[in-house]
């Protein structure tokens, strides 16, 4: 059993659990899953070399998990799970993803009209049937309709950050053929956006059936959908479909600028060659029948005159005008990062020690962290009130002194009440190095009275960014209602950043949003969000999303060196 399955069944036990009103066991559950998800290893692999033990030693994950996690793998079942299951047998994982239905929602909905999944539940609601009951209205019962609607139009896309570690495993493999000179990843993949349809891998080789051969025959292969003589596609087995093509090296750049996209981009360049008398497909670009560029990517975008552009910014948003003008952005760098100023720990719903988050940001060459735990309002992560900020204050100076070659800033998430009040005094916020402000209640305020709320809390002084800004869960929840202009405008008034954050289903802001932000001159930080030290992995897919919207490095105050990072938030 692969870990995205293990991980699966995890989340689902935190929703079992939660709909029996169990008190901490879901929190355990969805700490565990959450790093089983990020592992770079599987799980079989720990456990065949490190036995039980080695089970226990990924964050979150204690004995009593370590065993579900053994018998997964030793038999593919789970009979805790299978119990859990048999007493109220619904489809709780597509019930939960609908907004506005949680656990105890589902469990409701089963006793009293005996809803087990997405279809049961959107018939009920349009006969009327759930406003009837004791608890909901006619508002809800709306929402719930709408909330069928945006999980309908989300299904069938996958998550980057959650699927590329297995598209680009694949590409490695293939690349390692001896048949094969290289195999990169196209397609949306390669422009890093937030959620890909399918994945495009393109290989160049002479000898294309040897690929095909491999490609069909991997073993997370769950259904071949077509193999042909230079070209397949296959289902894995976590539904995600995977298209190999294989071509020659001499039409190698215009097959992966064709394959990259998008479409849109990919017509208006078209255009450009048709203007010039020539044609451009995937095989090169040829005047006549002869082929005049196709080499390289490089190739083809400088015979039609404009600069090599990055994939991120290849949305036919404008970049094809400002490749032409020699005008494109110097996007920020993959390796650009110096620190991280979202990280959770184990004193609220982290799963790793400040310590251990600590040396982890080190490994990955990071040069400062804050430490930005949830505060009171959030009772469900056991948010820290004032007294338990400053001792933990006291607990960062301490590591700081065990440690070298790594700062960690004492921070924290607080929340943004109702009124725009924050859940702690100035007088605590003031002392710490990093405040954050964010909202995680009353997410369906009028959209007036919302951004007042984010507005005041951008008014404190001792706001130094807001979290997530907009709030939205990718394909779970949708952003709350917000006038986006208004917040950017205040944020570059008061000189408070706006986060980029990396977690793979928030990447919040969105590209767009960034953009007009860049423009508007306000300041980011780009963080992981990390609830376990598996997370700072993320900070890949917070870079792709700045680099969609067109951030340069020096709109990013953690791509300073920690000196002049404080400098910037004093
Ligand atoms: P996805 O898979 O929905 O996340 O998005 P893409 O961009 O990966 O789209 P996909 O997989 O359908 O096709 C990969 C690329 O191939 C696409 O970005 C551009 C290129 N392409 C596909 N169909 C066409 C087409 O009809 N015309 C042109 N010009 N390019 C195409
Ligand atoms: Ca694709
Ligand atoms: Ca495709
Ligand atoms: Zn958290």
């Amino acid at each position: 059993m692969k870990n995205f399955e293990i991980a699966k069944i995890l989340y689902n036990i935190a929703l079992y659990l939660e709909m029996e009103e169990e008190q901490f066991k879901p929190r355990a559950y969805e700490k565990a899953a959450h790093s089983v998800e990020a592992l770079s290893e599987e799980c079989i692999e720990i456990y065949q070399k490190g036995g039980l033990k080695a089970l226990m030693e990924i964050p979150g994950v204690g004995q009593s998990i370590a065993e579900k996690i053994e018998e997964l793998i030793k038999t593919g079942k789970l009979k805790y799970y299978d119990q859990l299951r048999k007493r109220i047998p619904v489809d709780i994982e597509q019930l939960t993803a609908i907004e506005g239905v949680g656990p105890k929602t589902v469990k409701i909905l089963y006793k009293k009209l005996k809803i087990k999944n997405v279809g049961d539940l959107e018939k009920a609601a349009k006969a009327g049937k759930i406003k009837k009951l004791s608890g909901f209205g006619e508002k809800s019962e709306q929402d719930i309709l709408k909330g069928i609607e945006f999980f309908r139009r989300s299904k069938g896309r996958f998550i980057l950050g959650f699927v590329l570690p297995m598209v680009r495993d694949i590409q490695n493999r293939l690349k390692q053929l001896p048949e094969v000179k290289q195999a990169i990843v196209a397609g949306s993949a390669r422009r890093m956006k937030e959620t890909i349809g399918d994945a495009d891998i393109l290989v160049v080789s002479n000898k294309p059936q040897k690929v095909m051969d491999y490609f069909v025959s991997m073993p997370e292969v769950i259904d071949v959908i077509g193999k042909g003589e230079t070209k397949s596609s296959v289902k894995l087995k976590i539904g995600l479909n995977v298209d190999v093509r294989v071509v020659s090296s001499n039409s190698f750049g215009a097959a992966l600028q064709y394959f990259t996209g998008n479409i849109d981009h990919n017509v208006v360049l078209r255009g450009i060659a048709k203007d010039k008398g020539w044609k451009l497909n995937e095989y090169g670009i040829f005047k006549g029948s002869k082929q005049i560029a196709g080499n390289t990517e490089e190739d083809v975008y400088e015979k039609l005159g404009m600069q090599w552009m990055p994939p991120e910014l290849r949305e036919n948003t404008g970049e094809l005008q400002a490749a032409i003008k020699d005008k494109l952005p110097r996007l920020i760098d993959y390796d650009d990062l110096k620190g991280d100023l979202q990280v959770q720990t184990s004193w609220t719903d982290g799963s790793n020690s400040i310590k251990e988050m600590a040396e982890e940001a080190k490994k990955f060459g990071l040069e400062y962290i804050a430490i930005t735990d949830h505060t009171k309002a959030l009772a469900m992560t056991g948010g820290l009130d004032e007294k338990k900020l400053l001792q933990q204050m006291k607990e960062i100076e301490k590591i700081n002194r065990q440690l070298s070659e790594i700062t960690i800033l004492a921070g924290a998430e607080v929340n943004i009440l109702k009124d725009g009040r924050l859940d702690i005094d100035d007088k605590t916020l003031s002392q710490l190095d990093f405040v954050g402000a964010s909202v995680h209640s009353l997410f369906n305020l009028p959209k007036e009275e919302q951004t007042k709320r984010i507005i005041k809390a951008i008014e404190n002084e001792n706001v130094d960014i807001i979290f997530h800004p907009t709030g939205r869960v990718i394909q779970q929840r949708e952003p709350y209602e917000v006038d986006i202009d208004r917040i950017i405008q205040m944020a570059k008034d008061t000189e408070t950043m706006l986060e980029i954050n990396a977690y793979p289903n928030r990447l919040d802001l969105k590209d767009e949003h960034i953009k007009k932000a860049v423009q508007a001159g306000v300041k980011f930080c780009i963080d992981s969000d990390a609830h376990s030290k598996l997370h700072f992995r993320y900070l890949e897919f917070g870079i792709a999303q700045a680099r969609r919207g067109w951030t340069e490095k020096k709109d990013v105050v953690n791509a300073l060196s920690l000196k002049e990072f404080l400098k910037f938030v004093k």
